[in-house]
């Protein structure tokens, strides 16, 4: 993947014949032009879960009025035109990720089920006891937890690399912490609480250097930057369809076929199986093996359409506008006396976390939102990485292409506006 940093350079020819038109793509998200407390809404909270644009909203609503019916089970019309739909959905994102055929995309709940389905069917065919797994220190929650649960499962060790203060991965430990006993590696490649983009190609070289493969958390960077699969060499990928514009409930495990093709089931049930007698089942090939039940039709539909929409505009493009607002608003909230930014890595997409001396973040949060602006306040399901900084939480905002400068400016006075309040 270019480096965020790379694509700001890229050439102007290309930003020419795609001009980026802000105002023209807000129309495309109805809830921008809500209005919260008699203001207008300023979306600030968009790696917690972005907006939907009409093609999304359509999509799922055309799924439902014009040919919904059960997949890949009915001879009948509508059951053939929805599994065409699904299966479709399932090439874009296939397509998205860069993966090379679309049996190596399994449709899941979200970034946290992808995460809990390699832990849990990986995980527990090849990790025993005495065995590693290794994680970062800025991991969210949900690369964190499952990881845990396997390693208590099977009396391996979890091991964490550590980061600095600027927030990024100190890659001589976690080079160091790669060892003959590591089985899986299980990275973030940007961060959730800090922004930080992971050099994650250089860390999957290290990994694989060590016949170590590694799952790469893409819940923040799909939506933000060109995510290839193959150019990052990992060999699990998961992202959030509702982190991407599209709907909630429905998200993608990318999977190296060798790998997927030889792990056993997460659940049993229906479509994952090839035939079942009382004494013996015989699974089915992925990804049906690890859709058990009837999916996220809809789900995946709109997620479909979702990545038609980012494409319609391009990641090359998304990146290089949203690194402008994020450095306008970095540096306008970082020359703001008392306000300390946390997350200062060389290298950022998105997020915008901070403190503000002598204010709770919560209390920010709460007059932010009376000022019609949507921050998240808290830990961002990230604990060790607040323990890190020696702080209980932060007030993160997080942008989207659809926000402008004069939100972060509207962001800016509201910060003011909190200090007049606490000073
Ligand atoms: N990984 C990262 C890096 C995330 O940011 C999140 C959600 C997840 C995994 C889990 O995604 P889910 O779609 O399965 O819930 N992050 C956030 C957040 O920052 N605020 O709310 C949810």
């Amino acid at each position: 993947m270019p480096e965020l940093d790379e694509v700001k350079q890229a050439d102007s020819a290309s930003a020419a014949e795609h001009p980026f038109e802000v105002e023209r793509i807000r129309q495309d998200f109805p809830a921008l032009t809500l209005s919260v407390h008699g203001q207008p809404l300023v979306y600030l909270d968009n790696a917690a879960s972005t907006q939907k644009p009409v093609s999304v909203l359509d999509a799922v609503d055309r799924c439902y009025r014009e040919y919904y019916s059960n997949v890949h089970r009915g001879v009948h019309h509508l059951s053939q035109k929805a599994t065409d739909a699904y299966e479709e959905a399932r090439r874009k994102v296939q397509g998205f990720v860069g993966a090379s055929r679309a049996e190596e995309i399994v449709f899941v709940r979200g970034a946290t089920e992808g995460i809990n389905l390699v832990a849990s069917t990986f995980g527990r065919s090849r990790v025993k006891a005495g065995d590693e797994v290794l994680i970062t220190e800025m991991e969210h929650h949900s690369n964190i937890v499952p990881w845990q649960m396997l390693c208590e499962q099977t009396g391996a060790t979890l091991r964490v690399a550590p980061i600095d203060d600027r927030g990024e991965v100190i890659l001589e430990e976690y080079e160091k912490l790669l060892n003959d006993r590591t089985r899986i590696a299980a990275i973030v490649h940007i961060s959730n609480a800090l922004g930080t983009i992971n050099p994650v190609s250089r860390m999957v070289e290290m990994a694989h250097s060590r016949d170590v493969p590694v799952l790469v958390d893409g819940a923040q960077a799909a939506p933000h930057a060109l995510v290839d699969v193959e150019a990052l060499g990992c060999d699990f990928f998961v992202c959030s369809g509702h982190k991407m514009f599209g709907p909630t409930g429905i998200g993608a495990l990318y999977g190296r076929w060798d790998l997927l093709s030889t792990m056993p089931p997460y659940q049993g049930g229906g479509e994952m199986i090839r035939s079942v007698t009382f004494t013996k089942t015989e699974y089915a090939e992925p990804p049906a093996r690890f859709e058990a039940g009837t999916p996220n039709i809809a789900g995946a539909i709109g997620m479909g359409a979702a990545v038609d929409y980012l494409q319609g505009i391009g990641l090359e493009t998304i990146g290089r506008y949203e690194l402008g607002l994020l450095e306008y608003a970095t540096s306008a909230l970082s020359a703001i006396p008392g306000v300390r930014l946390i997350g200062t890595a060389a290298h950022r997409a998105s997020v915008v976390s901070f403190t503000i001396d002598g204010a709770h973040p919560h209390d920010v949060g709460t007059i932010l939102d009376r000022e019609g602006i949507a921050v998240r306040a808290g830990h961002h399901c990230a604990q060790p990485v607040m323990d890190h900084f020696g702080v209980p939480a932060t007030v993160r905002a997080s942008l989207a292409f659809y926000n402008q400068r004069q939100e972060i400016d509207r962001l800016v006075s509201g910060v003011e506006k909190v200090k007049e309040i606490f000073n």
